[in-house]
């Protein structure tokens, strides 16, 4: 993770069989560009989205997670300019061009637009500017292309933020590492309004081709491993998750769930733990830390750790949900304390599930570790499937972010002989991963089961485009770069 940010040709970067294709799509950003703007860019960079193979909303609670970079990604080409003005165009027409003026002293997120995911990156990458003496803002002429569908799963979001991150300091004459940018990724989504964890900018970052990742936090580290010869197919079930929009509901719920699980655990246990999750507040690592006191020896004493502080959670909380004067009283602080410590950002709920998600995390934490070791050591594919079949159904009875249509997609994938089927990312919706041995026949089995039982069942009218754009077979990709072209 500490060296600089590479700049690679494109069969590099692609796979060979799609190069023509992504020669086009490239010509295709460099001419709309010149359009747009009367001249050509100076430089091309690109982010991959990523798919999570295990570890679903652990990494807010500093559990390591999975997942690898797709070939999906977003390129952005942009020219610096002597104006105060960053000048914002997205070769699809559903997303309208945009200045933003940079002479106000610092730049705030607006209302709901693209732009904000751009204006988040710019906004971290001109703090960590001011603090390395390094200030030289510019304008910008910027040109946006994505392939990583919006509000999936996939993380267009931390491939966008990581590309607007790198361009506002390459432009100031900054280089960073991996690990740099990897970090101040991290901090971007905060400011566009979900309390996110790390493990989708550490993907995008640090995509390694043929390789998953496995994401440590605290501090952040990522250690590629080299996948089996498998299959990996991702499908869209089109129910779109507004990750923003639901938030309240959904996302900054289960983080605040899970802190205040922490903190009831503490309390519990009786041990210290430091309040500095990203929302500023203890995470279930820590409290597993803290109660062990010195780290585990051996994975299999670390799963042992998980699979006593899962019973420690299924013995302390109500199986049905806490009222906050339970949640409170379990922390031992007022009801006061409890929303004014854990609930900063606007929450709607009727119980908090501090069972359901505190035990779902250590459960998870457990698979990931157990994933690991499978691929370390006989790389079974079906073992490495059950784990990810178990994950689904924590998903869909414990974090409760699967819906009817993730499950029905799971179903079919398993009749058609997927080894492991589940929701990926934040879910609510959004896209499900598969794991298959590498069969070509087995995987167009698969993506037909799909068509014919949800995709025509579900969808009837729906186009060719966004069918094909649905279902993606890929690869682990290569991470964030400079594209030499
Ligand atoms: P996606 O699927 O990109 O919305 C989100 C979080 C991750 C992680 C997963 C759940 C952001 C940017 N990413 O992913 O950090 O918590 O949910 O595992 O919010």
């Amino acid at each position: 993770m500490d060296e600089l940010i590479p700049t690679r040709k494109l069969d590099e970067i692609y796979s060979a069989s799609a190069l023509n294709r992504i020669k086009k799509r490239y010509e295709n950003v460099i001419s709309s560009f010149k359009r747009q703007f009367g001249h050509e860019p100076d430089v091309v960079l690109r982010s991959p989205g990523r798919v999570n193979l295990i570890g679903d909303h652990i990494d807010y609670m500093d559990y390591s997670v999975f997942p690898m970079a797709i070939e999906p990604d977003i390129i952005m080409a942009y020219r610096t300019t002597d104006t105060d003005t960053i000048e914002l165009f997205n070769t699809d027409p559903e997303f309208d061009a945009i200045n933003i003026d940079l002479s106000a002293e610092t730049l705030q997120i607006g209302p709901p637009h693209w732009s904000n995911y751009f204006i988040a990156g710019h906004i971290v990458a001109h703090q960590y500017m001011t603090s390395k003496n390094a200030l030289k803002l510019t304008g910008l002429q910027v040109c946006v292309d994505g392939e990583v569908p919006a509000r999936s799963g996939l993380s267009s979001s931390a491939a966008f933020v990581c590309c607007a991150c790198l361009i506002v300091l390459t432009a100031g004459n900054v280089s960073v590492t991996k690990r740099q940018l990897t970090e101040l990724s991290i901090q971007c989504e905060k400011h566009v309004g979900v309390n996110s964890g790390g493990m989708d900018q550490a993907a995008s970052v640090n995509g390694l081709k043929d390789h998953a990742l496995l994401v440590d936090f605290h501090p952040i580290n990522v250690t590629p491993v080299k996948l089996p010869d498998c299959a990996v197919v991702i499908a869209h079930s089109l129910v779109v998750a507004d990750k923003l929009e639901s938030a309240p509901r959904n996302y900054n719920l289960r983080v605040a769930e899970d802190s205040i699980a922490a903190a009831a655990l503490a309390h519990h246990l009786n041990v210290d733990v430091p309040y500095d999750n990203i929302i500023g507040c203890p995470s279930l690592r820590a409290v597993e830390l803290a109660h062990f006191k010195t780290p585990a020896k051996s994975t299999e004493e670390q799963i042992q750790r998980l699979t006593s502080m899962e019973e420690i959670c299924a013995k302390l909380f109500p199986q049905d949900g806490c009222t906050d004067e339970q949640a409170a009283n379990l922390c031992g602080i007022s009801v006061d304390q409890l929303r004014a410590t854990f609930m900063r950002s606007k929450l709607e709920y009727t119980t908090l599930s501090l069972y359901k998600r505190s035990v779902h995390v250590y459960a998870e934490a457990k698979r990931v570790l157990q994933f690991f070791q499978e691929l370390s050591t006989t790389a079974r594919l079906e073992v490495l499937g059950q784990l990810m079949d178990e994950s689904q159904e924590s998903s869909r009875t414990m974090v409760c972010n699967s819906c009817p249509e993730v499950d029905q997609l799971c179903a079919i994938a398993k009749e058609a002989g997927s080894l492991g089927s589940r929701v990926t990312g934040a879910g609510f919706g959004g896209c499900t991963v598969h794991l298959l041995p590498n069969d070509d026949s087995l995987v167009e089995k698969l993506i037909k089961a799909f068509k014919d039982k949800y995709y025509s069942v579900y969808y009837p009218n729906i186009d060719k485009k966004t069918l094909s754009e649905s279902i993606i077979e890929s690869r682990p990709s290569s991470g964030t770069a400079f594209v030499a072209l």
